[in-house]
């Protein structure tokens, strides 16, 4: 089955690809379908911007899509970058916003932080589904380790014993994240649909 991941986020696109591929789906990014759009995120929930995403993805080409809106909530920081975790202060490189969150957290007790991943998925016919998945951590003092992406060297999550995401294996994150969780979710809905479609065509 051919599924578009709609996002042009390259460090999101591996992801998905690495997940998806041993499952059998083709997968493809929006921009290896010559789709070359920004969708404007002006939803107010992860839920909302995923679901704004993945519609525009899906109006222009009327396949299966997903798309991700992901974050990370930091609790002494009132749950901010939250959806505004790509445009963090309006800075422009990854490592500036990862070093906002290091200023604004200097000298705080509570370091409690968590990346939350919403999928939208939309089904050939146009019907959305929505998956969610937490990882509860905390916020590193330093910068450390060069895998993944967006935040991940600051991100020590709490089945990490204290080393940040970055410095962990990939297969680490494939295994626990948020990510990993709220693909979970909707690899279990599609089998379920798969069923569902077999048993239809059987009666
Ligand atoms: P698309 O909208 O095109 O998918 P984006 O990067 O703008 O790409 P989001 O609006 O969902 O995506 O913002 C997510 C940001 O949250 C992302 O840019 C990272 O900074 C951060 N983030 C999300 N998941 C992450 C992860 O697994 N590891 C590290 N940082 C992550």
């Amino acid at each position: 089955m051919e599924l578009i991941i709609a996002t042009n986020n390259a460090g999101k696109v591996r992801e998905y690809k690495d997940i998806f591929a041993p499952l059998g789906f083709d997968v493809c990014s929006q921009g290896e379908k010559n789709i070359h759009i920004e969708v404007e995120e002006t939803g107010t929930t992860f839920e909302e911007n995923a679901a704004l995403k993945a519609q525009a993805i899906y109006d222009r080409c009327h396949t299966a899509v997903i798309s991700d809106d992901s974050g990370l909530e930091v609790a002494a920081l009132g749950g901010e970058p939250g959806i505004y975790s790509a445009r963090y202060k309006g800075l422009a490189t990854e490592h500036e916003r990862r070093m906002a969150i290091l200023d604004a957290l200097q000298g705080a007790e509570d370091r409690s932080a968590r990346f939350v991943c919403c999928i939208c998925y939309i089904d050939r016919g146009g019907a959305r589904h929505l998956f969610k998945g937490v990882w509860n951590g905390s916020i590193a003092c330093a910068e450390a380790g060069t895998n993944g992406f967006g935040y991940d060297p600051i991100f020590i999550s709490e089945d990490a014993g204290g080393k940040t995401t970055a410095s962990l294996p990939i297969s680490f994150k494939e295994k626990y994240s948020h990510r990993a969780k709220a693909v979970a979710m909707l690899t279990d809905y599609l089998k379920r649909e798969a069923v569902e479609k077999v048993e239809k065509a059987g009666r």
